[in-house]
């Protein structure tokens, strides 16, 4: 991962060294955080330049870093820092002089505080940033930043791609692994402080006195790197774990049953940080099992957490068996009535989108629509729809795209990154997740440059507001080096990847293309799937006349679940943009788009595109091979190849079957499917 550590170059190793000298960290022996902090600063201070700092009592001579709170240092007491506006994870780093030393401090009001700065110190180190005159100050915009684990008890992982579960949850909790420690490590750096362990589609089980036991092995592991453990809650337990009838939340003994359960865990795990629920959503129970809305569902486990201070993220990914109304539009349905019976230590987690991590769909219109409800958003990590583990698809400018949109619900700027992060409409509650992509493959990931989706998720909950490409760039360094060769084609790669996989598969605003149940490859022409939305000619809707999905006033009216002015875009032929065209209209295939093709002319060139754009990612890739090194150059040349064979039968299989459809030429420069 970004833990490597490899020797800078040797130069820039003679720059350093001077300036990180000596290591000090006060009362580190009365911390467990604190000496976290120390072993990773020894290791990758040592690694990176070749040499580790000497760890010292007290400043001793010039260049020093000191690593420290006011509670902890005089000195640090003494200096005058401006650490009141840094909250509880925010911290320093400076070039000080201090004792008559000169040095740099990473300061903080609490330990927290500094895991984090010291992590930013090695990033800086890590990226060749000079250290003389540092002067950074930094806390994160969202409070919860979690992963979602969609992981079963077997270790099986629901829409995993890289191994089995990391949690070896039979040998919990008397083995511990190491990896448990560096997947804190590795979470710590980007400053993820949370994790729910156990899939949404949740078994009861987990929350048995023999999981639970299990859960607070890993919690104890997590602490020191300031992650708490969440828990996936099954809204039956009660019946299947507790020896109930019912699971009703206006029943006492069902709240009695929660408030027991809840004080049970606090027993093992004092920091737990809450449940993240999935209820009357895809077969799950829940709360309309019993006539009961989705908010006094969440308020009966909230409820239970509150006087141990959890939260209940509760989720709005729901469609209803049977309900006509569009897709699209149901969470937004089902919820936003809602808005203010919620609990102040419920959470409702929603999606980047309102279909389910399609490739490219417009933000979710629940953002900025629930102004007395805290809204999280969820990611998705793993590429369930993006090609899985093999494809190449940076998702940094998926998550850029989604956080940058502007809902308008209070005028220009009301950015959803300002809705999570609780700006717009005052909320202290603020939330992100994303859905990880983590398995025990060797490198976590399936990929190397999945590594990179984990990474720019973790960096973007800490300020919603950095660019996809920084980050990229970032990763690049850290993962592969300095040399601007590869940096420049691998930024290139990056920043093309995510367009190509919706150019391949589900070009213009089309969604949901994917073969059924794996999601694996091409299925537009499925039909006759027993529930209508899963079906992706739900979604096409093409036919010999057309293509398209209207959701405009005249078909499904979903724009209308969005602010006047977003709506007013979205419903717009010419306004709403080649992107989302095809989610919001239905339209005749010799529409004419703003390139001067028609529209199955223009469909066929993007899936061509697609295709053309991975060719390229693999020969720049190519180039590379005299500058990475043997193992992780060949694996991705290897899984490129996979996803130009790939992108092609996507290509073709589209082509071939809206051909058939549309019954119109292949246009000119597009080879015929074979
Ligand atoms: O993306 C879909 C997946 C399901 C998943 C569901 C959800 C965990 O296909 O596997 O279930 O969404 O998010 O609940």
């Amino acid at each position: 991962l970004w833990l490597r550590y490899p020797p800078l170059e040797a130069d820039t190793r003679e720059r350093y060294r001077p300036q990180l000298r000596q290591l000090v960290i006060p009362e580190r022996e009365r911390s467990q955080t604190l000496q976290a902090i120390e072993r990773e600063l020894v290791r990758g201070v040592g690694g990176l330049l070749a040499s580790a700092p000497e760890l010292r009592e007290r400043i001793e001579g010039d260049g020093f870093v000191l690593v420290a709170t006011p509670q902890t240092s005089r000195a640090i007491r003494g200096a005058g820092l401006p650490l009141r506006d840094l909250g509880d994870e925010g911290y320093l780093i400076r070039s000080a002089t201090l004792d008559g030393h000169k040095g740099t401090v990473v300061a903080a009001n609490t330990e927290r505080g500094l895991l984090y700065g010291s992590f930013h110190l090695l990033r800086l180190l890590q990226t060749n940033t000079p250290l003389a005159d540092v002067d950074i100050a930094s806390q994160p915009r969202i409070g919860l930043r979690l992963l979602n684990h969609w992981d079963n008890l077997d270790r099986t992982v629901e829409r995993g791609y890289a191994g089995q579960s990391i949690w070896d949850w039979w040998n919990l909790p008397d083995l511990l692994d190491p990896r448990y420690t560096d997947y804190a490590r590795a979470n710590a750096t980007l400053g993820i402080n949370g994790t729910v362990l156990n899939n949404v589609n949740a078994s009861a089980d987990s929350l048995t006195p023999r999981y639970l036991a299990k859960a607070a092995a890993l919690a104890d592991v997590f602490r020191p790197y300031g992650i708490r453990v969440y828990l996936s809650a099954r809204f039956s337990a009660p019946v299947e774990i507790g020896g109930l009838d019912t699971a009703d939340p206006k029943n006492p003994k069902v709240q009695r049953w929660w408030k027991d359960k809840a004080d049970e865990i606090y027993r093992v795990i004092p920091d737990f940080g809450g449940f993240l629920v999935k209820a009357n959503s895809e077969g799950q129970p829940g709360p309309q099992d019993y006539g009961r809305s989705h908010a006094e569902g969440a308020n009966l486990l909230a409820r239970s957490l509150a006087p141990h201070g959890g939260v209940v993220m509760w989720r709005a990914f729901v469609y209803q068996q049977d309900n006509p109304e569009d897709r699209a539009k149901q969470a937004y349905s089902d919820f936003v009535p809602l808005d203010g019976q919620f609990d102040d230590n419920v959470i409702v987690q929603v999606k980047n989108g309102p279909i389910d991590f399609q490739p490219r769909e417009p933000f979710h219109p629940m953002f900025g629509a629930m102004p007395s409800t805290p809204l999280m958003m969820e990611f998705q990590i793993t590429k369930e729809y993006l090609g899985f583990a093999s494809h190449l698809a940076y998702l940094g400018p998926m998550y850029e795209e989604v956080l940058r949109a502007d809902t308008f619900v209070k005028g220009a700027g009301s950015t959803v990154a300002k809705v999570i992060d609780g700006n717009l409409h005052n909320h202290r509650l603020t939330g992100i997740a994303g859905v990880a992509n983590i398995g025990s493959a060797r490198d976590w990931t399936g990929s190397i440059f999945n590594q990179a989706n984990w990474y720019v998720f973790g960096r973007m909950a800490w300020n919603p507001e950095l660019g996809a490409e920084a980050i990229a760039r970032e990763w690049l360094q850290i993962t592969f080096g300095r040399d601007p060769r590869i940096l420049e084609t691998g930024l290139a790669m990056m920043m093309a990847s995510r367009q190509a996989v919706v150019d391949y598969m589900t070009p213009l605003g089309l969604a949901h293309l994917m073969a059924t149940g794996h999601h694996y490859g091409p299925g537009p022409w499925v039909s006759d799937l027993a529930r209508p939305e899963w079906n992706p000619a739900y979604y096409h809707r093409a036919d010999r006349n057309g293509i398209g999905f209207d959701r405009t006033s005249e078909g499904s009216d979903a724009v209308s679940q969005y602010a006047p002015a977003v709506a007013k875009q979205f419903a717009s032929r010419s306004a709403v943009g080649d992107d989302l065209l095809l989610w919001f209209h239905h339209l005749p295939w010799d529409y004419p788009m703003p390139s001067g093709r028609d529209l199955w002319e223009e469909l066929a060139h993007r899936y061509d595109r697609g295709v053309q754009a991975v060719g390229k990612m693999r020969t720049q890739w190519r180039s590379l091979e005299p500058l990475i090194d043997a193992g992780r150059f060949d694996k991705t040349a290897r899984l490129l190849a996979v996803q130009e064979r790939e992108a092609q039968w996507w290509r073709d299989a589209s082509i071939a079957y809206f051909q058939s459809v549309s019954r119109r030429p292949l246009p000119e420069g597009v080879s015929p499917p074979p």
